[in-house]
Protein backbone atom coordinates (compact mmCIF):
# COMPACT_ATOMS: atom_id res chain seq x y z
CA UNK A 1 0.00 0.00 0.00
CA UNK A 2 1.22 3.54 -0.46
CA UNK A 3 0.37 6.89 0.79
CA UNK A 4 0.90 10.42 0.54
CA UNK A 5 0.32 13.84 -0.58
CA UNK A 6 -0.25 15.03 -4.09
CA UNK A 7 0.23 19.01 -4.79
CA UNK A 8 -1.47 20.58 -7.64
CA UNK A 9 -0.01 23.42 -8.50
CA UNK A 10 0.55 25.54 -11.74
CA UNK A 11 -0.61 29.03 -13.19
CA UNK A 12 -3.71 30.24 -12.91
CA UNK A 13 -6.55 28.84 -14.86
CA UNK A 14 -4.45 25.89 -16.09
CA UNK A 15 -7.20 23.32 -14.97
CA UNK A 16 -5.98 22.08 -11.12
CA UNK A 17 -9.18 22.53 -9.48
CA UNK A 18 -10.96 20.77 -12.74
CA UNK A 19 -8.07 17.73 -12.21
CA UNK A 20 -8.84 17.66 -8.64
CA UNK A 21 -12.57 17.20 -9.24
CA UNK A 22 -12.21 14.48 -11.84
CA UNK A 23 -9.31 12.45 -9.82
CA UNK A 24 -11.27 12.03 -6.69
CA UNK A 25 -14.93 11.67 -8.86
CA UNK A 26 -16.95 14.56 -7.09
CA UNK A 27 -17.14 18.07 -7.17
CA UNK A 28 -15.25 19.58 -4.80
CA UNK A 29 -13.21 22.48 -6.19
CA UNK A 30 -15.20 25.57 -7.98
CA UNK A 31 -14.41 26.06 -11.37
CA UNK A 32 -14.53 29.31 -13.95
CA UNK A 33 -12.91 30.25 -17.00
CA UNK A 34 -11.37 33.28 -15.32
CA UNK A 35 -8.04 33.00 -13.69
CA UNK A 36 -7.69 32.99 -9.75
CA UNK A 37 -10.95 31.46 -9.34
CA UNK A 38 -9.11 28.94 -6.91
CA UNK A 39 -8.09 31.07 -3.44
CA UNK A 40 -7.05 28.90 -0.49
CA UNK A 41 -5.96 25.55 -0.37
CA UNK A 42 -8.35 21.94 -0.47
CA UNK A 43 -7.58 18.95 0.55
CA UNK A 44 -9.54 16.05 -1.08
CA UNK A 45 -8.85 12.50 -0.78
CA UNK A 46 -9.16 9.42 -3.07
CA UNK A 47 -8.85 5.66 -1.63
CA UNK A 48 -7.73 3.57 -4.28
CA UNK A 49 -6.88 -0.80 -4.39
CA UNK A 50 -3.27 0.45 -4.30
CA UNK A 51 -3.20 3.54 -1.58
CA UNK A 52 -4.55 6.61 -0.54
CA UNK A 53 -3.81 9.98 -2.53
CA UNK A 54 -4.25 13.26 -0.28
CA UNK A 55 -4.20 15.81 -3.56
CA UNK A 56 -3.98 19.13 -2.18
CA UNK A 57 -5.59 22.09 -5.30
CA UNK A 58 -3.74 25.40 -4.91
CA UNK A 59 -4.52 28.97 -6.05
CA UNK A 60 -2.66 29.74 -9.21
CA UNK A 61 0.79 30.96 -9.30
CA UNK A 62 0.71 34.69 -10.12
CA UNK A 63 2.32 37.94 -9.59
CA UNK A 64 0.73 39.49 -6.75
CA UNK A 65 -1.25 42.45 -6.45
CA UNK A 66 -3.12 42.69 -3.17
CA UNK A 67 -2.62 41.32 0.40
CA UNK A 68 -5.37 38.45 -0.79
CA UNK A 69 -3.35 37.75 -4.14
CA UNK A 70 0.17 37.56 -1.50
CA UNK A 71 -2.12 34.74 0.77
CA UNK A 72 -3.02 32.84 -2.18
CA UNK A 73 0.55 32.73 -3.30
CA UNK A 74 1.76 31.84 -0.54
CA UNK A 75 -0.89 28.67 0.42
CA UNK A 76 0.27 27.12 -3.17
CA UNK A 77 4.10 27.60 -2.89
CA UNK A 78 3.57 26.09 0.77
CA UNK A 79 2.16 22.74 -0.06
CA UNK A 80 5.33 22.81 -2.23
CA UNK A 81 7.65 21.56 1.24
CA UNK A 82 4.40 19.29 1.91
CA UNK A 83 4.09 16.98 -0.67
CA UNK A 84 5.53 13.56 -1.50
CA UNK A 85 4.65 15.04 -4.91
CA UNK A 86 4.55 17.91 -6.64
CA UNK A 87 1.87 18.05 -9.72
CA UNK A 88 2.87 20.90 -11.76
CA UNK A 89 -0.42 21.17 -14.43
CA UNK A 90 0.36 23.38 -17.17
CA UNK A 91 -1.85 24.39 -20.20
CA UNK A 92 -0.85 22.18 -23.52
CA UNK A 93 -0.82 25.19 -25.86
CA UNK A 94 1.35 27.35 -23.99
CA UNK A 95 5.00 27.70 -23.61
CA UNK A 96 6.56 27.15 -19.93
CA UNK A 97 6.48 30.41 -18.50
CA UNK A 98 7.72 32.41 -15.45
CA UNK A 99 5.30 30.83 -12.79
CA UNK A 100 6.11 27.22 -13.97
CA UNK A 101 9.93 27.34 -14.19
CA UNK A 102 9.67 29.05 -10.19
CA UNK A 103 8.11 26.15 -9.03
CA UNK A 104 10.59 23.76 -11.50
CA UNK A 105 13.29 25.66 -9.60
CA UNK A 106 12.25 25.04 -6.36
CA UNK A 107 11.76 21.47 -6.40
CA UNK A 108 15.16 21.14 -7.69
CA UNK A 109 16.32 22.37 -3.98
CA UNK A 110 13.52 20.44 -2.51
CA UNK A 111 14.14 17.39 -3.85
CA UNK A 112 10.30 16.08 -4.15
CA UNK A 113 9.62 13.73 -7.06
CA UNK A 114 7.44 16.13 -9.95
CA UNK A 115 4.74 15.23 -12.87
CA UNK A 116 4.29 17.94 -15.08
CA UNK A 117 0.90 17.39 -17.09
CA UNK A 118 0.15 18.84 -20.07
CA UNK A 119 -3.53 19.59 -20.11
CA UNK A 120 -6.04 20.38 -22.19
CA UNK A 121 -4.96 18.24 -24.85
CA UNK A 122 -8.75 18.22 -26.21
CA UNK A 123 -8.16 21.75 -27.69
CA UNK A 124 -4.84 20.25 -29.64
CA UNK A 125 -5.85 19.23 -33.05
CA UNK A 126 -2.55 18.68 -34.01
CA UNK A 127 -0.91 15.98 -31.27
CA UNK A 128 2.49 15.72 -32.98
CA UNK A 129 2.82 19.41 -31.93
CA UNK A 130 2.56 18.49 -28.23
CA UNK A 131 6.66 16.88 -28.62
CA UNK A 132 8.17 19.67 -29.09
CA UNK A 133 5.78 21.32 -25.72
CA UNK A 134 6.96 18.14 -24.08
CA UNK A 135 10.52 18.75 -24.59
CA UNK A 136 10.56 22.57 -23.39
CA UNK A 137 9.49 21.52 -20.29
CA UNK A 138 11.54 18.48 -20.16
CA UNK A 139 14.47 20.77 -20.82
CA UNK A 140 16.65 21.63 -17.89
CA UNK A 141 15.19 19.44 -15.13
CA UNK A 142 15.54 15.53 -14.60
CA UNK A 143 13.81 12.98 -12.95
CA UNK A 144 10.49 13.63 -13.76
CA UNK A 145 7.53 12.77 -16.22
CA UNK A 146 5.42 14.58 -18.61
CA UNK A 147 2.04 13.39 -19.36
CA UNK A 148 -0.22 15.13 -21.60
CA UNK A 149 -4.54 14.78 -19.96
CA UNK A 150 -7.10 16.30 -20.76
CA UNK A 151 -8.52 16.75 -17.38
CA UNK A 152 -12.20 18.01 -18.74
CA UNK A 153 -12.80 14.67 -20.93
CA UNK A 154 -10.86 12.22 -18.37
CA UNK A 155 -8.79 11.25 -21.17
CA UNK A 156 -5.31 9.36 -19.85
CA UNK A 157 -6.19 10.47 -16.33
CA UNK A 158 -6.06 6.73 -15.66
CA UNK A 159 -2.46 6.90 -16.35
CA UNK A 160 -1.74 9.77 -14.65
CA UNK A 161 -3.09 8.03 -11.36
CA UNK A 162 -1.18 4.99 -12.08
CA UNK A 163 1.59 7.05 -11.90
CA UNK A 164 0.99 9.21 -9.52
CA UNK A 165 0.55 6.55 -6.62
CA UNK A 166 3.61 4.56 -8.30
CA UNK A 167 5.49 7.59 -7.19
CA UNK A 168 4.19 7.66 -3.32
CA UNK A 169 5.86 6.20 -0.31
CA UNK A 170 4.86 2.67 0.94
CA UNK A 171 3.59 3.28 4.14
CA UNK A 172 -0.27 3.01 5.73
CA UNK A 173 -3.12 5.62 4.55
CA UNK A 174 -3.08 8.43 6.19
CA UNK A 175 -6.43 9.23 6.88
CA UNK A 176 -9.57 7.20 7.81
CA UNK A 177 -11.42 5.72 4.82
CA UNK A 178 -14.76 8.05 5.65
CA UNK A 179 -12.28 10.92 5.52
CA UNK A 180 -12.62 13.13 2.27
CA UNK A 181 -11.82 16.60 2.86
CA UNK A 182 -10.62 19.08 5.03
CA UNK A 183 -13.32 21.71 3.91
CA UNK A 184 -16.40 22.65 5.88
CA UNK A 185 -20.00 22.42 4.26
CA UNK A 186 -20.07 26.29 5.50
CA UNK A 187 -16.87 26.70 3.32
CA UNK A 188 -18.00 24.48 0.35
CA UNK A 189 -21.41 26.61 0.49
CA UNK A 190 -19.45 30.00 0.30
CA UNK A 191 -17.23 28.34 -2.71
CA UNK A 192 -20.20 27.56 -4.36
CA UNK A 193 -22.09 30.69 -4.09
CA UNK A 194 -18.91 32.55 -5.52
CA UNK A 195 -18.46 29.99 -8.62
CA UNK A 196 -22.03 31.31 -9.32
CA UNK A 197 -20.77 34.77 -8.97
CA UNK A 198 -17.98 34.49 -11.50
CA UNK A 199 -19.86 32.60 -13.74
CA UNK A 200 -22.23 35.74 -14.28
CA UNK A 201 -19.67 38.06 -13.69
CA UNK A 202 -16.82 39.62 -15.94
CA UNK A 203 -14.11 42.65 -15.71
CA UNK A 204 -12.95 43.44 -12.86
CA UNK A 205 -15.73 41.99 -10.67
CA UNK A 206 -14.58 38.41 -10.42
CA UNK A 207 -11.38 39.46 -8.78
CA UNK A 208 -13.35 41.84 -6.72
CA UNK A 209 -16.01 39.62 -5.26
CA UNK A 210 -15.93 37.48 -2.05
CA UNK A 211 -18.78 35.24 0.02
CA UNK A 212 -18.87 35.21 3.17
CA UNK A 213 -21.39 33.04 5.17
CA UNK A 214 -23.31 35.07 7.57
CA UNK A 215 -25.72 32.09 9.51
CA UNK A 216 -25.82 28.51 8.56
CA UNK A 217 -28.48 26.58 10.26
CA UNK A 218 -28.23 23.25 9.63
CA UNK A 219 -31.69 21.37 9.28
CA UNK A 220 -32.65 19.22 12.56
CA UNK A 221 -35.11 17.30 11.25
CA UNK A 222 -34.77 14.64 8.10
CA UNK A 223 -36.50 16.94 5.32
CA UNK A 224 -36.06 19.53 7.14
CA UNK A 225 -34.85 23.27 5.37
CA UNK A 226 -31.20 24.17 5.98
CA UNK A 227 -31.07 28.23 6.41
CA UNK A 228 -28.25 29.57 4.39
CA UNK A 229 -27.56 33.47 4.82
CA UNK A 230 -24.94 34.92 2.99
CA UNK A 231 -22.72 38.15 1.70
CA UNK A 232 -21.36 38.53 -1.45
CA UNK A 233 -18.85 41.31 -0.77
CA UNK A 234 -17.75 43.61 -3.49
CA UNK A 235 -15.18 46.40 -3.38
CA UNK A 236 -16.78 49.27 -4.65
CA UNK A 237 -20.29 51.21 -4.68
CA UNK A 238 -20.14 51.13 -8.48
CA UNK A 239 -20.21 47.31 -8.27
CA UNK A 240 -23.77 46.88 -5.83
CA UNK A 241 -25.93 47.61 -9.13
CA UNK A 242 -24.03 45.06 -10.92
CA UNK A 243 -24.31 42.06 -8.57
CA UNK A 244 -28.01 42.77 -7.63
CA UNK A 245 -28.77 43.55 -12.13
CA UNK A 246 -31.60 45.47 -12.88
CA UNK A 247 -35.25 44.59 -10.96
CA UNK A 248 -32.28 42.25 -8.92
CA UNK A 249 -32.38 39.68 -12.01
CA UNK A 250 -28.89 38.99 -11.67
CA UNK A 251 -29.01 38.17 -7.96
CA UNK A 252 -31.80 36.14 -8.41
CA UNK A 253 -30.64 34.27 -11.02
CA UNK A 254 -26.88 34.09 -9.32
CA UNK A 255 -29.22 32.51 -5.70
CA UNK A 256 -31.37 29.95 -8.13
CA UNK A 257 -28.16 28.40 -9.71
CA UNK A 258 -26.32 28.42 -6.15
CA UNK A 259 -29.19 27.21 -4.44
CA UNK A 260 -29.43 24.00 -6.83
CA UNK A 261 -26.07 23.00 -6.03
CA UNK A 262 -26.48 23.28 -2.24
CA UNK A 263 -29.19 21.37 -2.15
CA UNK A 264 -27.58 18.36 -4.20
CA UNK A 265 -24.28 19.14 -1.51
CA UNK A 266 -26.24 18.74 1.27
CA UNK A 267 -29.04 16.03 -0.07
CA UNK A 268 -32.07 18.26 1.01
CA UNK A 269 -33.94 21.71 0.41
CA UNK A 270 -32.28 24.92 1.31
CA UNK A 271 -33.27 27.94 1.72
CA UNK A 272 -30.84 31.03 0.27
CA UNK A 273 -30.65 34.60 1.37
CA UNK A 274 -27.90 36.16 -0.56
CA UNK A 275 -26.99 39.98 0.45
CA UNK A 276 -24.58 42.15 -1.18
CA UNK A 277 -22.30 44.54 0.68
CA UNK A 278 -19.76 46.92 0.07
CA UNK A 279 -16.65 46.53 1.85
CA UNK A 280 -13.95 48.81 0.17
CA UNK A 281 -10.33 47.04 0.37
CA UNK A 282 -11.68 43.61 1.49
CA UNK A 283 -8.47 42.62 -0.18
CA UNK A 284 -6.35 44.48 2.52
CA UNK A 285 -8.12 43.03 5.01
CA UNK A 286 -6.62 40.63 7.50
CA UNK A 287 -9.15 39.85 8.98
CA UNK A 288 -11.72 38.63 6.19
CA UNK A 289 -8.45 37.10 4.87
CA UNK A 290 -7.99 34.83 8.08
CA UNK A 291 -11.70 34.27 7.79
CA UNK A 292 -11.74 32.84 4.55
CA UNK A 293 -9.38 30.42 4.95
CA UNK A 294 -5.79 32.37 3.18
CA UNK A 295 -2.55 31.79 4.96
CA UNK A 296 -1.05 34.65 7.08
CA UNK A 297 2.24 35.95 5.44
CA UNK A 298 4.60 34.71 7.77
N1 LIG B 1 -10.86 22.27 -22.99
C1 LIG B 1 -10.47 22.05 -21.75
N2 LIG B 1 -10.74 22.94 -20.79
C2 LIG B 1 -10.34 22.67 -19.53
C3 LIG B 1 -9.63 21.50 -19.18
N3 LIG B 1 -9.37 21.54 -17.87
C4 LIG B 1 -9.89 22.70 -17.41
N4 LIG B 1 -10.48 23.39 -18.40
C5 LIG B 1 -11.14 24.71 -18.32
O1 LIG B 1 -10.19 25.67 -17.95
C6 LIG B 1 -10.78 26.67 -17.12
C7 LIG B 1 -10.02 26.76 -15.80
O2 LIG B 1 -10.18 25.56 -15.08
P1 LIG B 1 -9.91 25.49 -13.50
O3 LIG B 1 -9.96 24.07 -13.11
O4 LIG B 1 -10.75 26.47 -12.77
O5 LIG B 1 -8.39 26.00 -13.48
P2 LIG B 1 -7.44 26.23 -12.20
O6 LIG B 1 -6.06 25.84 -12.60
O7 LIG B 1 -8.00 25.57 -11.00
O8 LIG B 1 -7.52 27.82 -12.08
P3 LIG B 1 -7.25 28.76 -10.77
O9 LIG B 1 -8.04 28.22 -9.64
O10 LIG B 1 -7.73 30.09 -11.22
O11 LIG B 1 -5.77 28.75 -10.55
C8 LIG B 1 -12.24 26.23 -16.94
O12 LIG B 1 -13.02 26.93 -17.89
C9 LIG B 1 -12.21 24.74 -17.25
O13 LIG B 1 -13.43 24.24 -17.74
C10 LIG B 1 -9.36 20.56 -20.24
O14 LIG B 1 -8.77 19.49 -20.05
N5 LIG B 1 -9.81 20.88 -21.48
MG1 LIG C 1 -8.61 26.32 -9.23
Amino acid sequence: MRAGYVALVGRPNAGKSTLMNRLIGQKLSIVSDKPQTTRHRITGVLNTPGGQLVFIDTPGIHKPEYTMNRRMVKAALDTLREADLVVLVVDAAEEPGWGDRFVMDRLVDLHKPLIIVLNKVDRVKDKTSLLPRIESYAKGTTNHAVIPISALTGDQVGGLLKEMLAVLPEREPLFDEEYFTDQSERTLAAELIREKVLARTRDELPYSTAVVIDQFAEAETLGGVTKIYASILVDHDSQKPIVIGKGGEMIKRIGTEARKDLQEMLEGPVYLDLHVKVRKDWREDERLLDELGLPKRS
